[in-house]
């Protein structure tokens, strides 16, 4: 027998097993059963951070031994002591952070990208990573690759990123192909995963591909964080607490806390200047097609909101005066954006990017033309981001530069395009000219470029 046949025979039985364990999986599963944890008052989120500091180490390890011998566990307030999460925190749990910090294997406890708590079969070691989703979502897992320092390990990919952009996602076409995610087919999804020689695997988020890919004897693992600035429906971390926890689940904390860095940074001066900003009102619209309708992204009652508002709202000082009472995402006559009268309109469209920032200006400029009603319009107070770069981890660069298209007498220009091309430059394989490049085209009106 060829070592190929092998392979397929070794696939086949592997898959037979999926499907048995599956169809275990379906009945036995009660999501009821899944309890919330405490997401800490830290952005670490992993079970042996007892501190909730940015580290997980040794001073964790002391603070453990420390609940552990007092017999006094605050469960709210080091809600991580409890490493191996078994509702206790004992010596068990020193012997179980130890390990870790060894570089020892074990079910590493995080809180997911939906606040629940999930577990990665620590360490990566020398796996390799495939990285389901769409082209509008399974991107995140690529940036989130470049900036944290394992996307030599990704060698599979969705059909979909496949054919994205090589300058931004250099070597994706190369990769092997695990075909288009399809939440209907999870199985057809894990199997080519494992065709492809990958066990571990990211992006999207898909709690029945992370159920199946655990239901795998063996050390199968799909990673519940998606570096998306989203806020899951029912609450969840955002994004600086899902790059962190990641950090740490696939040794590159170091790569993680820079990153934090530049946000810290980031967040500091805008927040130092807002106190002296007028405020604005602003409303989303997102991907909008025609001059009757467009969709909106809002910060839902519940929390929920996509990435775009959450880098907006919880940073500029700004109020999002579109209704909140339904859903984070939602689709309203223009008519009805006319009426709600923003200051500013943000027209945000999806993760398809332009080549050159003229071509990226003729696609928000079409977008811009649909409110040419609205006051935002009629006093040039229309701007736009690509949801790819504004709705993932390095919308954060672009904040600068935009609060001084907002607030030109606070904020320097230059000092925002320094900003995102050294931010760029840090994060991502490539380096792209942020002033000439469709991808990272922060929309204004009358801009020049
Ligand atoms: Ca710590
Ligand atoms: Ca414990």
């Amino acid at each position: 027998m060829d070592s190929k046949t092998t392979k397929i025979l070794t696939i086949a039985v592997i898959v037979i097993v999926i499907a048995a364990a599956l169809t275990v999986f379906f009945v036995m599963n009660n999501k009821d059963d899944k309890g919330k944890t405490s997401l800490g008052s830290g952005r670490l989120l992993v079970y042996g951070n007892a501190d909730n500091d940015d580290y997980y180490d040794e001073a964790d390890v002391d603070l453990i031994k420390k609940i552990a011998d007092s017999g006094n566990w605050d469960s709210k307030k080091n809600p991580f002591a409890d490493a191996n999460n078994d509702g206790k925190v004992n010596q068990d749990d020193v012997a179980y952070m130890q390990n870790f910090l060894k570089g020892g294997k074990g079910k590493m406890y995080y809180i997911d990208h939906y606040g629940n708590t999930s577990y990665f079969n620590y360490p990566l070691g020398d796996r390799k990573i495939a990285v389901v989703g769409s082209s509008s979502g399974g991107y995140h897992g690529l940036i989130a690759g470049q900036m944290l320092g394992f996307y030599d390990k990704i060698t599979a990919a969705d059909s979909s990123l496949r054919t994205m952009d090589e300058s931004i996602y250099p070597g994706v076409s190369k990769l092997k192909d695990i075909g288009n995610y399809n939440s209907g087919d999870i199985d057809t999804t894990v199997e080519n995963i494992m065709t492809a020689g990958c066990s571990v695997a990211l992006g999207g988020v898909y709690q029945p591909v992370y159920d199946a890919m655990h239901q795998i004897p063996g050390e199968y693992d799909y990673i519940l964080l998606y570096t998306s600035a989203f806020i899951a429906t029912g609450g969840g971390p955002d994004v600086v607490a899902k790059t962190m926890t990641m950090g740490v689940l696939l040794d590159c904390a170091d790569e993680a806390r820079e990153y934090v860095r530049y946000y810290d940074d980031i967040q500091s001066q805008v927040k130092k200047a807002a106190s002296e900003l007028k405020n604005m009102s602003y409303v989303i619209c997102y991907n909008t097609k025609n001059a009757v309708t467009t969709h909106i992204d809002t910060v839902a009652n519940d929390g929920s909101c996509a990435g775009d508002t959450w880098m907006i709202y919880n940073h500029l000082p700004m109020t999002d005066i579109a209704d909140h009472s339904g859903k984070n995402y939602y689709e309203v006559d223009i008519e009805t954006v006319l009426q709600w009268d923003p200051d500013v309109i943000f027209v945000v469209v999806s993760g398809n990017t332009a080549e050159t920032a003229e071509e990226a200006k003729a696609v928000f400029e079409e977008r811009a033309a649909y409110f040419s009603e609205s006051r935002a319009y009629k006093s040039g107070m229309v701007f736009g981001s690509y949801y790819a770069v504004m709705g993932t981890v390095i919308g954060v660069s672009q904040l600068n530069l935009l609060a001084s298209y907002l607030w030109p007498g606070s904020f320097n220009e230059e000092a925002g395009w320094d900003t995102l091309q050294k931010c760029l430059d840090d994060t991502l394989i490539n380096h792209i000219d942020v002033r000439k490049s469709g991808y990272t085209y922060l929309y204004r009106m009358n801009a020049k470029a």
